[in-house]
């Protein structure tokens, strides 16, 4: 209670009366540190307090304080704090963890997640009730005498053949299912039928779909200019009918590619609920193939949320507009997707075909007259 009116008192010495004094910020690094201070006090003096008591014990000839019954102790009260620890973490923690999985690998990659999980557990709870307990049990004790064991054979096989043959599972297991991902067609053997291009620079995702020939044309970064921002090649029949896109619409249960790229620094694709992240790096395109499998329509209804939307962010600390690098990505039905699509602006925008000196844009021109002005 002291400590946390001296906090106050130092953060706003001009607060006068108790209605406009802050909140204590209890949360703040400062509490933290001297609640540690205050605790290493604590320890520190209850230590004095027995060493006291040690002394005086010896003083009237008596045998003093029993130090290994104190540390054996000790050890069994850390072990008991530290799995309360652990399953506090589970219980509290476990729910801020990844959302449902709303795509076909998102669902192995959480199989992949639980098995580690399980794994590793069985082991930490395992060693670290062997290890305490162990300290606790065998603490010195006048009726028995140490055994010396400077080296065992089998123990030593058993502890590195068992975890190298788990280990080899557990990675196994993800090369696997990390190939499946990569694979160039879906759980279904289909291949990838959408691609979409997602280009990151500092502070935005820039989306491109293809047209009404379903091929995205190609890019060069040394057409980059204020109005061609992503470098479209537009020699290419495939340019001309490539679209923007403010949002990131999918058909559910379709395989997508995920074409991407960054401009400046390195950007992150980053998808939680399809277990969708891949680095985006300058000068190296690469891409992410997955298979959304619950509407934004399922999801809303699922979490019982109207205003739901899933996103896809940066994960890579890119600069000071970071953390505003998202856009909203919504899985529909192939028809929703479809109306959506045919209603997007094209990537070749007037001011674009000013600069590349094409004719004016007219409602029905054709990518046939757009390359006649191009050859011009
Ligand atoms: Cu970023």
């Amino acid at each position: 209670m002291l400590m946390g009116t001296n906090l106050v008192n130092a953060q706003t010495p001009a607060a006068g009366t108790t209605e406009d004094a802050p909140q204590v910020d209890w949360t703040g690094v400062s509490y933290y540190v001297l609640l540690f201070l205050l605790i290493c006090v604590g320890v520190a003096v209850v230590g004095k307090i027995l060493k006291i008591y040690d002394l005086t014990l010896k003083i009237q000839g008596k045998k003093g304080l029993r130090w290994n019954n104190v540390m054996g102790f000790i050890c069994l009260v850390f072990l008991l704090a530290g799995l309360y620890g652990a399953y506090w973490s589970f219980t509290v923690q476990g729910s801020m963890t990844l959302p449902e999985a709303a795509s076909i690998h998102g669902v192995k990659i959480d199989e992949m997640f639980t098995v580690t999980t399980i794994l590793t557990m069985i082991v930490f709870f395992l060693t670290q009730i062997l290890l305490f307990g162990f300290l606790f049990k065998y603490r010195h004790s006048e009726k028995r005498r140490a055994h010396f064991l400077p080296h065992n054979n089998t123990i030593e096989k058993i502890w590195t053949i068992v975890p190298a043959i788990v280990l080899t599972i557990l990675v196994v297991f993800g090369f696997f299912t990390w190939q499946s991902i990569m694979d160039n067609t879906d759980a279904k053997g289909e291949v990838a039928a959408i691609n979409v291009d997602i280009t990151g620079h500092q502070f935005a995702w820039e989306l491109r779909y293809p047209g009404k020939d379903g091929k995205l044309g190609p890019k060069d970064f040394k057409l980059t200019t204020a109005a061609n921002k992503l470098g479209v090649d537009f020699k290419k029949k495939s340019s001309f009918d490539d679209l923007s896109a403010d949002t990131m619409y999918l058909p559910v249960n379709r395989a997508v590619r995920l074409n991407i790229q960054a401009q400046d620094v390195i950007h992150s694709v980053y998808m939680p609920h399809f277990r969708v992240q891949l680095n985006a790096v300058p000068g190296l395109p690469t891409f992410f193939k997955f298979t959304p499998t619950i509407t934004t329509a399922q999801m809303r209804t699922r979490l019982d949320d109207p205003k739901f939307d899933y996103l896809v962010y940066c994960n890579k600390i890119c600069g000071g507009g970071h953390y505003n690098m998202q856009k909203v990505v919504r899985v529909v039905t192939e028809a929703e997707y479809q109306t959506w699509l045919s209603h997007q602006k094209p990537y070749l925008t007037d001011g674009l075909r000013k600069e590349l000196h094409f004719a004016a844009a007219e409602p029905q021109q054709t990518v046939s007259q757009n390359r006649l002005a191009l050859n011009n």
